[in-house]
């Protein structure tokens, strides 16, 4: 089986100091955060962007700031959010496109996201592929539900995606697609042929989606973002036990963990 990819996803745009206090909440924390994660064994880092009041941004400066005291002590793949939080608009959430990172996510479908709608048209959709595809960018497709796969066919029929393409199915969101394995392994069986793919189960189902994955042959993301318990009734302290969590459950299994350079190997980054 290829190395296993272990994405963290350390801070994301929904959680404040309020729900759990070991977030990383400005830029220094999320930066020594990702480093701390890479270090445990994680190759690639979705990132999202917090200002010094512990705010969600897209701004361009605040994430550069942020990728270089990251790269000062390790050298993840840098995956920038185009997701941003719900509510800000396709402009602002466009911004850290600007600094040309390896990858960046990219959701292809609008979604009922707890109580609110993470909206995302087709004419966003087919924006942000095509200026990823113009500035070498590889988009990591995020599947919340399952018609969201034929979403990405369309832009991969338009000519705008560069396969092999690398989908993350996030499973578990409060009114997209729960987190079984009856539903992960009918969204892997409907992928094209030769994709790559991690899984992101959202809250208690992120180690059991975190394992099958490994079980099938896929990758796995983990963090605060979208889990902040390590066990029930127990908050992880911070992104990194969650993370070494899954390096050990792989050690048992047999299943090295790949490195970031493995990890631009895997997913055919230049
Ligand atoms: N913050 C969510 C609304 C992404 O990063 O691309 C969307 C999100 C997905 O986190
Ligand atoms: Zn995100």
């Amino acid at each position: 089986m290829e190395k296993l990819m272990i994405t963290a996803a350390v801070v994301g745009a929904e959680l404040s100091r309020d729900d759990t206090p070991y977030l990383p909440t400005n830029p220094d924390e999320i930066a020594r955060e990702a480093c701390d994660c890479c270090e445990a064994g994680a190759a690639v880092i979705h990132l999202h962007a917090r200002d010094g009041s512990g705010n969600p941004t897209q701004n361009a400066k605040i994430y550069r700031d942020i990728i270089a005291k990251i790269k000062e002590r390790c050298n993840p793949i840098i995956q920038v959010s185009t997701g941003g939080a719900i509510g800000m608009t396709a402009k602002e959430r466009m911004q850290p496109l600007d600094l040309k990172p390896e990858m960046a996510s990219l959701t292809v479908g609008s979604v009922n996201f707890g109580n609110d709608v993470f909206l995302n048209p087709p004419e966003l959709l087919a924006k942000l592929a095509s200026i990823m595809k113009e500035r070498r960018i590889k988009p990591e497709i995020e599947i919340f539900d399952a018609g969201m796969v034929a979403n990405a066919l369309w832009l991969n029929k338009k000519g705008l995606l560069i396969p092999p393409i690398h989908f993350d199915l996030v499973l578990g969101v409060p009114g997209a697609l729960p987190a079984s394995v009856r539903n992960l392994l009918f969204l892997v069986d409907s992928l094209p042929k030769y994709s790559t793919w991690s899984v992101a189960g959202i809250g208690r189902s992120q180690l059991p989606m975190a394992t099958t994955a490994m079980i099938l042959g896929g990758h796995a993301r983990v963090g605060l973002e979208d889990n902040i318990y390590y066990r029930e009734g127990q908050l992880a302290e911070g992104n990194v036990p969650l993370v070494k969590r899954l390096v050990r459950i792989a050690g048992e299994m047999g299943r090295e963990i790949a490195t970031p350079d493995e990890a631009r190997e895997i997913l055919g980054l230049g």
